[in-house]
């Protein structure tokens, strides 16, 4: 009797469905295949039946380097990355990743577990009580709440619309824990489901403004293209390559579009950058925008010579947000670029040669300076010494990942590291911020398969490190470089009081990060030399094997705050 009631129930509920394996559901049908997060109350069993259910889950030990993990993956795969984590402050933690990826416009949802809605509301003190949705909706492209099972599959379909459309950003997902066991009919389950179709569907710019924009380039004496981060996640790759080239004009990549050309392209003007910014009179933005890492495209950078900017953007609001925009191109980059291919027709007027001349003689004059900065072979090392070596390694692998952050680790690393293709460069984005290194290596490994070199100055390794055993435990080929100059700029500051404290800009003197990683059974290398750091990366990369590199930097050879010193208030009470 007792075996014939369980049988019954067996038999009822395999026609039954729940909230778990709807999530799941939801994720598999619309081809998001990898959760980046970390495990507990509600969500942990959602990560077992996810892997058990053949999603890939990447489990971390803190959660916003599993958001920066989502947000890169985004930007790599033209799909939402999935960051998944528990009520309050897991979502928090995730949260500073959501928003870097919606400044960044990279597709993420983040997917959180939360609270009861009836003891939240009331602020009754539930466990991990938080109004996430309300938390959220301000950082994000978008926020949704599923507090019914029926309606999870439409909650996907709106968050990956969302994410992907238009101008993509971060989504916030809100999944209370009450959901993930509430049962329905599978037969409705199934139902329930949304196959999102053509979830960022291309926006084709007007012709008007295509022959606008053609008119303003065809007139120039001094033209100049800035290729940004949203010409690298277009995937357009080889029809930019077709606008750049027949258009015959020099190009600037923003930094994590170096590569979508080959730095080593003759009309890359990376190496003439504050000519090229201050002498070009026609400026064409393909996917960059004129926020602070362009000086918003006026004063003392972009000089006295008159400008006209043309634009090239998915988002029509990000005409005229710093400067006027002469000929605004809205469409998807795709869409606009082969627009613009289209209607230069066969006879494009060559670049005017006296320009083309002048860009790259100063290009040429720029490269020749710093060549035998690259060559040395001092101890310890300075920053060109190191990067002169990790450069030819790059060089000899194009198809590795090069992830980067610190101030001068980054700004000089960025400077020096030639990239030859497209989507190879990951570093701290619009915020400049740092913490993204461990997750995007990780995320850059997972998604691509392709081996991966992490260049971290030494704070900002700090702000993910722990996940080095994450890298370990997952067996990926990532190889960090961490550039040990003690400290944060540089590591020679002194207590200005007198007193025993260490400046706030100093850490440990002679740490050996490489120990970290041997700690979980990676291999730790310390260099002192560019080419014990050559041939430790060399090993690592052919091995595959995770590999931590203290490469040790004279304490005295960054500049404060990078190439951005700038930017730090200064009194005039405080100067001597
Ligand atoms: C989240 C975040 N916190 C703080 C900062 C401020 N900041 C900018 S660069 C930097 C670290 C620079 O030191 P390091 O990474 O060692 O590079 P170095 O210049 O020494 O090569 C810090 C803390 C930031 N950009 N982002
Ligand atoms: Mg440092």
């Amino acid at each position: 009797m007792a075996e014939a009631a369980l049988k019954a129930e067996v038999e009822e509920t395999q026609d039954l469905t729940d909230g778990f394996s709807l999530v799941i559901d939801a994720m598999k049908l619309n081809g998001l295949n990898t959760i980046y997060g970390v495990p507990g109350i509600p969500i942990t069993d959602l990560g077992r039946h996810a892997q058990a259910a053949g999603i890939r889950v990447l489990s971390f030990r803190h959660e916003q380097n599993a958001g920066y993990a989502a947000a890169i993956a985004g930007f790599l795969t033209k799909k939402p990355g999935v960051c998944l984590t528990v009520s309050a402050p897991g979502f928090l933690n995730g949260l500073t990743a959501l928003a870097h990826a919606t400044t960044n416009c990279f597709p993420m949802i983040l997917v959180s577990g939360s609270s009861e809605r009836e003891i939240v509301d009331l602020q009754q003190g539930d466990y991990e009580e938080m109004d996430q949705l309300a938390i959220a909706k301000p950082l994000c492209k978008a926020a949704y709440r599923v507090l019914h099972a029926q309606d999870i599959g439409i909650g996907f379909a709106r968050a990956i619309r969302a994410a992907l459309s238009g101008r993509p950003g971060g989504v916030y997902l809100d999944l209370p824990a009450k959901l993930f066991a509430q049962v329905i009919s599978a037969d409705a389950g199934a139902k329930s489901l949304v196959k999102v179709i053509d979830a960022a569907p291309a926006q084709i710019p007007a012709p008007a403004a295509v022959k606008r924009a053609l008119d303003v380039l065809r007139a120039a004496k001094r033209p100049l293209i800035i290729l940004g981060k949203g010409a690298a996640y277009a995937q357009a790759d080889e029809a930019i390559r077709a606008l750049v080239e027949k258009s015959g004009v020099p190009f600037l990549p923003m930094s994590m579009a170096k590569g979508l050309l080959p730095d080593t392209h003759p009309q890359c003007a990376g190496a003439a950058r504050s000519t090229v910014l201050k002498d070009s009179d026609v400026v064409m933005l393909v996917g960059a925008r004129l926020n602070w890492l362009l000086s918003h495209g006026k004063g003392k950078a972009w000089g006295d010579a008159p400008k006209k900017f043309i634009q090239v953007d998915i988002e029509p609001k990000e005409m005229d947000s710093n400067v006027e925009i002469a000929a605004p191109v809205v469409g998807d980059i795709g869409s606009c670029v082969s627009a613009l291919l289209d209607a230069m027709g066969g006879s494009w007027p060559a670049a005017p040669a006296d320009w083309m001349g002048a860009v790259t003689a100063k290009r040429d004059e720029n490269v020749a300076k710093m060549a035998p900065r690259l060559m040395n072979n001092k101890s310890p090392m300075d920053y060109h010494g190191a990067l002169g070596a990790l450069r030819t390694i790059i060089k000899e692998r194009p198809d590795a990942i090069l992830v980067n952050e610190g101030a001068n680790t980054l700004d000089l690393a960025r400077g020096v590291i030639d990239m030859y293709k497209p989507r190879k460069r990951l570093d701290v984005g619009t915020w400049g911020v740092m913490g993204v290194g461990m997750g995007s290596a990780i995320a850059a490994a997972v998604e691509t398969g392709n081996p991966v070199l992490a260049i971290e100055g030494d704070s900002a390794f700090g702000f993910s490190g722990m996940e080095v055993e994450t890298i370990c435990r997952y067996h990926l080929p990532v190889c960090v470089v961490i550039f040990n100059n003690d400290g944060i700029y540089r590591g020679t500051d002194q207590n200005a009081s007198g007193g025993p404290d260490p400046a706030p800009t100093v850490f440990v003197k002679g740490s050996r990060y490489d120990k970290m990683m041997e700690a979980f059974g990676g291999t730790g290398v310390n260099a002192t030399t560019p080419d014990e750091l050559k041939r430790a990366v060399n090993a690592a990369m052919d091995s595959g094997k995770p590999t931590l590199i203290n490469a040790v930097i004279d304490p005295a050879a960054g500049s404060e705050s990078g190439r951005i010193g700038n930017l730090n208030p200064q009194s005039k009470l405080r100067k001597k």
